[in-house]
């Protein structure tokens, strides 16, 4: 018979977050402005706003978040009660560098983010760091344009080497940019990646911008790498995409083709970051529409040396693509040919749940790169109501054990290599779409509303002692 294979005995149980979504504290300990701290609520349709930070009235719900700044030792303790081997949250740019070009760091930012590791490791817990997670200092921005300007690779890469060296023997496990290749989709210019607040009439102004921005971010992302390596050895710096895999509508080729296409315009961006160079059929469709990218010799020598070690992805839902044969080729228009899949159900922000294309992912980066894989993000968003004093997340807990046995028959069935699983959220935090708090993911519930009212207390849910369970069984009780 054939012998099964379990998760691997160090496999990584753990929760993630991002500094903007929970930290609070946005003036303490000198930090700068970020970009994140500017950014107006969007609900109800209505996008986030990038805006000077000063518009009376509005709520800028990343200044507090959840507090996490000044509550991270007992939110630890939680943490490890709840089992956790490993805490994955990011470092915020501008606690360290507040305006982003100093050439000296903040000496209370680094102390921060040295005593929440050093509470971690107490624990036994393995903080796994992001350094950007869709975030950059403002100054940045008003000053240079984001990541539309050349010189903002090297403040990265100098705040990059600043927490490579100061933290090397407290963290191992990196990322370099959060889902990189999110900004693809955005029809605006997401703010929190080239970080211009740009609006564009059609793509043909912003895919230009946009790719620019997105391959100066791959070069810093390289000489990171680069430079994280040198630093220790020891260093696992991964990528972190968004996987959303997009299913093509019917078996119809024209459908089968479409899917195919809009698959390589949100996945080559893995490809730089693993083989090191720009794939032909990326560059192709440059060349096709007349984008020429500032992309030079250095920087190819970069992007060759500074390979990712592993693949850190979210996942959340799929899409389906359904050709309309509108006489673009294959270039595939989201607002007409993006499809309602009728096979699956979806949360009540349209987030379409999906188990199995988690284990369909996760083949589909097998098969593509043979590098170690690392679920950082995945859960289920949803409004939760406390009855009789506990939040009893049946909805979630469903959602969460179908795609860890999804991620099980992977590994089990498949032969994926798997590093761990970390969902999203797993304290409720500010949502990084809507910049509400009714938007939760958590195991942990914050007492705190969309308007900002409430004790900030915590306390479990059902899916606390849930997961409590799952990782003291290393995933063999769900
Ligand atoms: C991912 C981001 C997270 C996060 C999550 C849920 O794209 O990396 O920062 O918040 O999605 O999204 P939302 O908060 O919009 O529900």
């Amino acid at each position: 018979m054939e012998e099964k294979m379990a998760l691997r005995k160090d496999f990584l149980w753990g929760g993630a977050v991002a500094a903007h979504q929970l930290e609070g504290g946005w003036q303490a300990g000198g930090k700068g402005i970020s970009v994140a701290d500017v950014m107006t609520v969007g609900a109800n349709g209505v996008a986030r706003r990038i805006t000077d930070g000063v518009l009376p009235g509005e709520n800028y719900p990343n200044h507090e978040a959840i507090d996490f700044y000044h509550r991270y030792k007992a939110d630890i303790a939680l943490f490890a009660e709840l089992g956790l081997t490993c805490f994955r949250t990011s470092i915020a740019w501008t606690r360290i560098f507040p305006k982003g070009d100093e050439a000296a760091p903040n000496e209370a930012g680094l102390q921060f983010y040295d005593d929440l590791f050093d509470e971690c490791l107490k624990h036994g817990i393995a903080p796994v760091i992001t350094l950007s997670h869709f975030e950059m200092p403002y100054h940045l921005v008003t000053e240079y344009g984001g990541w539309r300007n050349r010189k903002v690779i090297d403040f990265f890469v100098h705040f990059a080497e600043t927490v490579f060296r100061r933290y090397k023997d407290k963290v191992t496990y990196w990322m370099t940019f959060n889902e990189i290749n999110n900004q693809a989709n955005y029809v605006d210019d997401f703010a929190p990646f080239t970080n211009s607040g740009l609006k564009f009439e059609a793509d043909e102004e912003r895919e230009p911008v946009m790719y620019q921005a997105a391959h100066y971010e791959l070069v810093a992302s390289a000489r990171a790498v680069k430079i994280g390596h040198e630093i220790n050895p020891d260093f696992q710096i991964g990528s972190m995409i968004a996987m959303c895999p997009i299913y093509p509508a019917t078996m119809k080729p024209r459908d089968i083709m479409k899917a195919q296409v809009a698959m390589q315009r949100r996945y080559w961006f893995s490809d730089v970051h693993v083989r090191g160079h720009y794939p032909s059929y990326i560059t192709a469709y440059f060349k096709r529409r007349g984008f020429t990218l500032d992309m030079t010799e250095a920087d190819k020598q970069d992007l060759a040396v500074g390979t990712v070690d592993y693949i850190g992805f979210s996942y959340y839902m799929s899409f389906a693509v359904k050709d309309t044969d509108n006489g673009a080729g294959f270039d595939y228009d989201e607002a007409k040919e993006l499809i309602r899949n009728p096979y699956v159900e979806a949360s009540d922000w349209g987030w379409q749940i999906d188990p199995l294309g988690l284990r369909y992912v996760m083949n589909w980066f097998n098969e593509r790169y043979e590098l170690p894989l690392f679920i950082v993000e995945n859960g289920f968003g949803a409004v939760d109501e406390i009855v009789d004093g506990k939040i009893q997340d049946t909805y979630r807990i469903a959602y969460l054990k179908a795609h860890i046995e999804q991620m099980k028959d992977a590994v089990d069935i498949d032969g994926v290599e798997l590093i761990g699983y970390t969902p999203w959220g797993f304290i409720d935090l500010v949502s990084a779409g809507t910049g509400e708090m009714k938007k939760r993911y958590g195991m942990i519930y914050v007492d705190k509303d969309n308007e900002g009212n409430g004790t900030l207390n915590r306390s479990k849910k059902a899916s606390f002692d849930w997961y409590q369970q799952v990782i003291a069984s290393n995933g063999e009780v769900l």
